[in-house]
């Protein structure tokens, strides 16, 4: 072989390598669309997985499992092994900040969380942002290790509950209730909840900047209870912290892409991509293609919205749903996935499925 055939398929070859290596889920964020749809799913990691119902039981103490940097990286990977997920999400939990700030979380089977509930901010006293550092630091260890074992082309996201929902955990004290406990604080107690909200926020940003900077590529910000809100309230509550949050992440000079979710938001979803200008926003299986066209500006990338018990029955309706999102988002920013988490009883097939007919759809860009 001559030296300009051997130059010119070192090249091809090297071409073709950094093609593969491309993050196209994170290249989409960043408002680079190719002509293939990213894919991952909330909840990618967990239950429906029989590798993770195994290496679960091994720590039967959701808390501690989180906290283990060796169990948390293998809950990480399984779906990238599984279903090659263009993104991996951090397998962590949005409580283990109230757990750092020093409210006992523990997890009950088939019950859900159980916190150490507030009842006034006056007998609750925050850890000091070091003692939160240093007890989430295990989770900024799994962070390292994943990235470390990911391939190139993998997106690794990051991330936290937004204040809001969080604070919902610490005055509620468990999940499954309608939150009137929290919504009533917004009533009875607006300067307090603004108190909380705060603290939660403070602690937030650290570990979100933490998590960047220990390798994360994308972080999401999980809002999962936007919804039962009065518009007032949803300004209040949920756009005005959320807007004060990715201010000061990125006055702390991190620069990651963030995805916002605020599910349940409604006929507010414009107003709050408008005012909080994340990079993406993730859409609530509620969501309407056709209001959501007309009101997100094309500059933000969509994420979503299959609805997760269509994942879970699949046949003709999970291939219309699916058909429907990709068609109706074919000429912008888009990531597939869920409109809410997998359910646990989801058949693996069905992912497998929706991984195949996503990755075959083919876009013009
Ligand atoms: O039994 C088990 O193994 C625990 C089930 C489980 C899992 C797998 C919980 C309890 N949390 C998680 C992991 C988790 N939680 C991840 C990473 C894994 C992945 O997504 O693949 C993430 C991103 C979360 C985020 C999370 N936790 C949210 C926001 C997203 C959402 O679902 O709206 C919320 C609200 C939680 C709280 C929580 N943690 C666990 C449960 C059952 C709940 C919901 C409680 C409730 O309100 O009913």
């Amino acid at each position: 072989m001559d030296i300009e055939t051997k130059t010119n398929l070192w090249k091809t070859t090297r071409k073709s390598k950094m093609q593969k290596d491309r993050k196209i889920l994170l290249e989409t964020l960043q408002g680079k669309p190719s002509n293939r749809v990213p894919i991952w799913m909330m909840r990618q990691a967990g239950r429906h997985l029989p590798e993770y119902r195994e290496l679960r039981a091994r720590s039967p103490n959701f808390i501690d499992f989180c906290y283990s940097p060796s169990l948390a990286t293998e809950a990480t990977l399984q779906p990238i092994r599984r279903y090659e997920m263009d993104g991996a999400i951090l397998f962590a939990d949005i409580l283990l900040v109230l757990d750092a700030l020093g409210l006992k979380v523990r997890f009950e089977p088939r019950i859900g969380p159980i916190i150490d509930r507030i009842e006034e901010m006056s007998s609750f006293s925050p850890k000091n942002s070091s003692a939160v550092t240093s007890r989430l630091s295990p989770v900024i260890e799994t962070v390292a290790r994943v990235k470390d074992k990911l391939e190139p082309k993998t997106t690794l996201i990051g991330f936290a509950g937004a204040p809001w929902t969080v604070a919902i955990y610490a005055i509620e004290g468990q999940g499954k209730t309608d939150k009137s406990l929290a919504r009533l604080w917004a009533y009875k107690k607006s300067e307090e909840l603004k108190a909380l909200l705060d603290v939660i926020m403070e602690a937030t940003v650290g570990y979100l900047e933490d998590q960047a900077n220990a390798g994360a590529d994308a972080l999401m910000l999980f809002e999962s209870w936007a919804s039962e809100l009065t518009p007032g309230l949803i300004q209040t509550l949920v756009i005005s912290p959320t807007k004060k949050l990715i201010g000061m992440l990125r006055d702390r000079g991190v620069t990651q892409p963030l995805i916002c979710f605020p599910r349940g938001a409604g006929v507010m979803l414009p107003k709050y991509v408008k005012d909080t200008q994340p990079d993406g926003v993730g859409l609530d299986t509620m969501s309407d293609p056709k209001f959501v066209e007309q009101s997100i500006d094309h500059q933000i990338c969509l994420q979503g919205h299959l609805d997760p018990l269509a994942l879970l029955s699949g046949g003709e309706q999970m291939q219309e749903g699916i058909e429907t999102i990709l068609q109706s988002y074919k000429h912008r920013a888009h990531i597939f996935n869920l409109g809410h988490g997998v359910i646990p009883q989801t058949p693996i097939a069905h992912v497998e499925e929706t991984v195949r007919k996503v990755r075959e759809f083919e876009r013009k860009f």
